[in-house]
């Protein structure tokens, strides 16, 4: 295959030197960084994560700073869950939506304090359209991307690795809170949360300059645990029903047909953007959904376009994410599917590269 050629804009992240020390065999854009997406192969990543325990660099999961009086007022136009209860010390995953619904992101939103957020966004240039709103909106607020770099935790043993390095306190975090821990004389802030169903912490390293001295001193304090460099696994992923932005949904979709309704408040989310739109297709159900989708036979390739499923000759819905999955010996794909092809069991065809293929539509994820 060809290569990526790396320029400027195509940004290292404070963690390329051990990523690259570690020997990532392939990376991604997202966010316009790198992310790898391969160490060893993907199914070797995907048993070391639930065994043991990784170091991820996902620094292309930037931070937007919401700062200044209107900042809460700025966050709850941006999305349909409602922040009113949200408390400093909290994190919520937030669907992004447009004026007419779509999805423009599915971040998580950080409250620092009543005044300043931290939105850990997914592959699409966010900034821009917030800064947009508040501008047009001429709101008290500075809206940036800070030198900030969040460097994932994720594994089984993410707790005993964790404790190590910022002591035992940071076990007692609960899932999707944060705290505040030290490490060489810098403060960050540390939460329990992360791209998989291992369980484990992401740490937002608040400057450049103490990535690689953090990424070391982890590796060394794991050594005995078989700590590794990884990345988000596409197995894992799929099998925990994690969506990616861009794959999985686009502007084109709700939050409602993305299996994200559960995430919106629409009635209560007052001043959000796109709650008209919001209100009208929660009254009246997506026609279309998110499912898990169990496709039939050996390894299917990776999926860059879209997969048609078929009912017969009518296309009833496609694929966007697929893999082999080991531990289920089967393939592990998300798909999105028409209302009249969705419930649990139902058959499909779907035309992967390789061919046509037998599918069963699945109400669930495999969270293994
Ligand atoms: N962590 C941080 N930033 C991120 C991601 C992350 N930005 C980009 C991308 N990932 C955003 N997408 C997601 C998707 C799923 C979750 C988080 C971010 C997630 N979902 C949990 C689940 O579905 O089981 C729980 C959500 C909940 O119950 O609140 O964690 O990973 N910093």
């Amino acid at each position: 295959m060809a290569q990526l050629s790396v320029s400027h804009r195509l940004r290292r992240t404070p963690f390329s030197d051990g990523v690259t020390a570690a020997g990532a065999k392939s990376f991604t854009v997202y966010n316009h960084m790198l992310l790898p997406t391969v160490f060893r192969s993907v199914e070797e990543d995907c048993a070391h994560l639930k065994s043991a325990v990784q170091l991820w660099d996902v620094s292309c999961e930037r931070q937007v700073e919401l700062r200044g009086p209107d900042a809460s007022r700025l966050m709850q136009m941006l999305t349909p869950r409602d922040l009113r209860g949200m408390l400093a010390g909290q994190c919520y995953y937030v669907p992004i939506v447009d004026e007419t619904g779509g999805m423009l992101n599915d971040p998580v939103a950080l409250k620092l304090s009543e005044d300043c957020w931290w939105v850990s966004i997914a592959d699409s240039d966010l900034l821009l359209w917030i800064k947009g709103v508040a501008y047009g909106l001429r709101l008290d607020v500075l809206v940036d991307e800070p030198d900030v770099s969040p460097l994932g935790i994720q594994g089984p043993l993410a707790d005993k690795l964790a404790a190590r390095v910022f002591g035992d306190s940071v076990t007692d975090l609960r899932f999707f809170r944060y705290g505040w821990f030290e490490f060489e004389g810098t403060d960050m802030l540390i939460a329990r949360s992360g791209y998989s169903k291992q369980g484990g912490f992401e740490v937002y390293v608040p400057d450049t300059n103490i990535g690689m001295p953090l990424w070391n001193a982890l590796m060394e304090a794991g050594r005995d645990l078989d700590v590794h460099a990884g990345c988000p696994n596409l197995i894992e992923r799929i099998e925990g029903g994690l969506l990616s932005y861009g794959n999985d949904m686009t502007r084109a979709n709700t939050p409602h047909e993305c299996g994200l309704g559960r995430f919106c408040n629409t009635q209560t989310a007052i001043g959000c953007i796109g709650r008209d739109a919001l209100l009208r297709v929660s009254m009246e159900g997506p026609i279309r959904q998110t499912r898990a989708i169990e496709i039939d036979g050996p390894a299917v390739p990776a999926c860059h376009d879209y997969w048609p499923m078929m009912a017969g000759d009518k296309t009833v819905g496609r694929v966007s994410s697929a893999a082999w999955s080991p531990d289920h010996q089967t393939n592990v794909a998300v798909g999105m599917v028409r209302m009249t092809h969705w419930d649990d069991g139902t058959e499909l065809v779907v035309q992967t590269p390789d061919g046509p293929r037998g599918a069963l539509v699945r109400e669930q994820f495999w969270h293994g």
